[in-house]
C-alpha cells in the first residue's frame, strides 16, 4: 500500500482491484449495475422492505413501527435482510428496485400498480404522505420538517462516509481526513444542539419524519452506538442533543424499529427479518425467525 503522504495521483485513475479495502467497501466497484442474478423474496404484506439495520435502514423501520403503533394497518411490512458486506445490494432483484445499489429500498404492493422507492429520505416522505402522518400539513411547519430532513440527507456523507469511514473503518488512519470530517461532524452536532436548545423536537413541538431521519445518526453518535466515538467527539458538550436522543430512544416504536434487520451488536438487539408484529415477542424467548438466511 502506498503511504498516503507519498501518493501522487496518476493522470487517469484506474481501478486497483486488489488494492486496500476495508471490510465495508470490499464489494464496491467504480461501475453500477448487478453482479449476479438474484430475485428478491416477497412476503404477504403490502410493503416489502429490503434493508439492513444501519442508521439509514433504521429510519424506515422506525417510521413503519410508529405508523403501526398509530393504528395504520396498511403499514404492515416484511423486512428482508440485504447483507451489503456480502454484495447483496448487487443482485438483479435489488438493482431493479434501487439502481443505486444501497439500502434501504421499498416496494409498495398495496395497489394494482407496484411502486418502488429508493433513498431513505424519499421513502420517509412517500410513507408520511401515503398515510398522512408525521409530516406537518401547515406550510411553515412542513417547510421546517423538509429542511431538517434534507439537512440530514445532505450531511450523512460527511458524518458516515467521511467521519465514520476514516475514523472507524479505513485500513489506514489519515490525520488530514479524520481532522477534516471530525471538524464537520462537531459543527453539525452543534447546529443540531442549538436548534434543540429551544425546541423539543427538530420541527418544534411535533415529532416528525425529520426526527426519525436524524435520530439514528446523531442519536446513535451521542448514545454510543455509532463508531465508538463518544469520547473522541466529546459528545457530553451537546446536552440538548442528548436530551432529545434519550426522549426519542425511549419510544416503543423506536425500540422496535432500530433492531429490525440489525446484524451487529447485542444478540438481543438483532431481529434479522421482520414479517409480523409477533416477531418481536419471539425474540424475547430467543426464537428469532431466520427466514431467507
Ligand atoms: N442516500 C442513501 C444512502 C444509503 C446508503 O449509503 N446505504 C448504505 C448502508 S447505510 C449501503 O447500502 N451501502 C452499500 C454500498 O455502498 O455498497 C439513502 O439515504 O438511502
Amino acid at each position: 500500500m502506498t503511504n498516503s503522504s507519498d501518493y501522487v495521483p496518476p493522470k487517469v485513475w484506474t481501478w486497483d482491484k486488489g488494492g486496500a479495502a476495508s471490510p465495508v467497501t470490499s464489494h464496491n466497484r467504480p461501475v453500477a449495475g448487478a453482479t449476479h442474478v438474484k430475485e428478491l423474496p416477497v412476503g404477504r404484506h403490502p410493503l416489502q422492505l429490503y434493508s439492513l439495520g444501519t442508521p439509514n435502514g433504521q429510519k424506515v423501520t422506525i417510521l413503519l413501527e410508529e405508523l403501526l403503533e398509530l393504528g395504520y394497518a396498511g403499514a404492515e411490512y416484511d423486512a428482508w435482510l440485504i447483507r451489503i458486506n456480502e454484495g447483496g445490494q448487487f443482485g438483479t432483484g435489488f438493482v431493479d428496485v434501487n439502481p443505486n445499489s444501497k439500502i434501504p429500498a421499498l416496494v409498495d404492493r398495496s395497489d394494482a400498480e407496484t411502486i418502488r422507492v429508493f433513498e431513505s429520505g424519499a421513502i420517509l416522505m412517500y410513507l408520511a404522505e401515503k398515510f398522512g402522518a408525521f409530516l406537518p400539513q401547515e406550510a411553515s411547519q412542513r417547510a421546517e420538517c423538509l429542511s431538517w430532513l434534507f439537512w440530514q440527507m445532505g450531511s450523512a456523507p460527511y458524518l458516515g462516509g467521511g467521519f465514520g469511514h476514516f475514523y472507524a473503518y479505513a485500513p489506514v488512519k489519515i490525520k488530514y481526513a479524520i481532522d477534516r470530517f471530525t471538524m464537520e461532524t462537531k459543527r453539525l452536532l452543534d447546529v443540531l444542539d442549538r436548534r434543540l436548545a429551544d425546541n423539543t423536537f427538530v420541527v418544534g413541538t411535533e415529532y416528525t419524519i425529520a426526527d426519525m431521519a436524524i435520530w439514528p445518526w446523531y442519536g446513535g453518535l451521542i448514545q454510543g452506538r455509532l463508531y465508538d466515538a463518544t469520547e473522541f467527539l466529546s459528545v457530553r458538550d451537546y446536552q440538548h442533543v442528548r436530551r432529545w436522543a434519550d426522549t426519542i430512544g425511549e419510544r416503543s416504536a423506536v425500540i422496535r424499529g432500530r433492531i429490525v434487520n440489525r446484524t451487529s451488536g447485542e444478540l438481543s438487539e438483532q431481529l434479522h427479518e421482520r414479517h409480523s408484529a409477533t416477531d418481536f415477542d419471539l425474540m424475547t424467548q430467543d426464537k428469532r425467525p431466520a427466514r431467507g438466511e
